[in-house]
């Protein structure tokens, strides 16, 4: 007689490699390059953490556009180095990545070749002083929100290199309120000038946090090996939370009048995002997207130099430790 246990689909035996990964992932432990891992989880990870580094590195660019027009020397400096902190963001990620067996320049072929996806908010352009302050305001106050959680993915080193890139990006988000503080102290066209940048920064770093989640196809799969801690509409309502008291304290508008406490759903209503143009954007059509790599091509050519004599440096190293051993 067939019984519903004989209809049941058999599971497949796990491997004693699977059920430790399993346990490491129920535990809350960290995954190492050591350890065996689905090659799922590998590609999944290599996929997120190198659109991420492409992200640092891309995102130099908006802000590089000012270190030459800041208004004062001070404002100079600090400009300077967080468009330098940005890359040394850049520089842990890719080491995170590579841990995982994908190479340096196989991720900068990705790049250049404008087959790697990189962050939507980059492409973006910078026209007046006021994009500084916000984009230190919103679009690090984005990543803050997104990547505080991330201090506590699941893989090791991924995870502790988020630990210092946040603790840089609060710094950086600080410096964006201040300068849009002083703006919205100052003329009024300085206030104009503080707020027509809010209005254009505002709904592209809702955008950061991707599609929403009934559209967001590695969610599920990345929350379940607690990559991913919160789902990416949870995030984006928390970075609004976040905003509202800020920007009382700005002097700024939030650009959605429809923006509201509703008490009932324990979220906030607000208008819809315009994911066509997010859609846009990723499919390399936005407003600077072309910019954007061409300028990443050619930083690339120019620095071949440096490459090629760090390599024949390492050589020669390795060649007069050879002939001491
Ligand atoms: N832009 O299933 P989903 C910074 C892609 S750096 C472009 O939800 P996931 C800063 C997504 O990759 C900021 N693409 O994906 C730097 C996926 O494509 P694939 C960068 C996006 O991975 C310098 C598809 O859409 N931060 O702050 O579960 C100066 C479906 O999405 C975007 C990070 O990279 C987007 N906005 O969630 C100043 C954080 N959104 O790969 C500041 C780490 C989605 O399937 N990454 N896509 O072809 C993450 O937390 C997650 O990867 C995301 C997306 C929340 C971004």
């Amino acid at each position: 007689m067939t019984t519903p246990a004989d209809l049941a689909p058999v599971e497949p035996e796990l491997s004693e490699a699977e059920k430790q990964f399993n346990d490491l992932i129920a535990a809350d432990s960290r995954i190492e390059p050591r350890d065996w891992m689905p090659e799922s989880y590998r590609k999944s990870l290599i996929r997120q953490i190198s659109q991420h580094a492409h992200s640092e590195i891309i995102g130099m660019q908006p802000e590089a556009n000012w270190i030459t027009r800041a208004p004062s020397l001070k404002r100079k400096a600090i400009l300077m180095a967080k468009v330098q902190d940005e890359a040394g963001h850049g520089l842990y990620l890719y080491s995170a990545a590579q841990t995982l067996g994908i190479s340096r320049e196989e991720m900068t072929d990705q790049l250049i070749a404008g087959k790697a996806k990189y962050s939507s908010i980059f492409n973006y352009p910078t026209p007046t002083w006021a994009d500084m302050g916000a984009i230190g305001w919103l679009v690090d106050g984005a990543a803050i929100c997104n990547q505080v959680p991330l201090c506590r993915a699941s893989y090791g080193p991924y995870g502790r290199a988020m630990v210092r890139i946040c603790k840089e990006e609060s710094f950086h988000q600080r410096q964006g309120f201040e300068i849009l503080l002083e703006l919205m102290q100052g003329t009024p066209a300085q206030r104009e000038m503080a707020q027509d940048a809010v209005n254009r920064w505002y709904w592209p770093s809702l955008m950061m946090f991707g599609p929403p989640d009934d559209e967001s196809p590695n969610s599920a799969q990345s929350m379940a090996w607690k990559i991913k801690r919160f789902s990416n509409d949870e995030l984006r309502q928390r970075f609004i939370g976040m905003l509202i008291p800020q920007a009382e304290v700005l002097g700024v508008t939030l650009p959605d009048p429809k923006l509201r406490w509703n008490e009932e759903k324990g979220a906030y209503d607000m208008s819809d995002i315009d994911w066509d143009e997010f859609h846009e954007v990723l499919a390399g059509r936005g407003p600077t997207n072309s910019q954007r790599l061409q300028r990443r091509r050619e930083a690339h050519e120019e620095g071949a130099w440096v490459r090629e004599a760090a390599a024949e440096y390492a050589r020669k190293q390795a060649a007069a430790r050879a002939e001491v051993a």
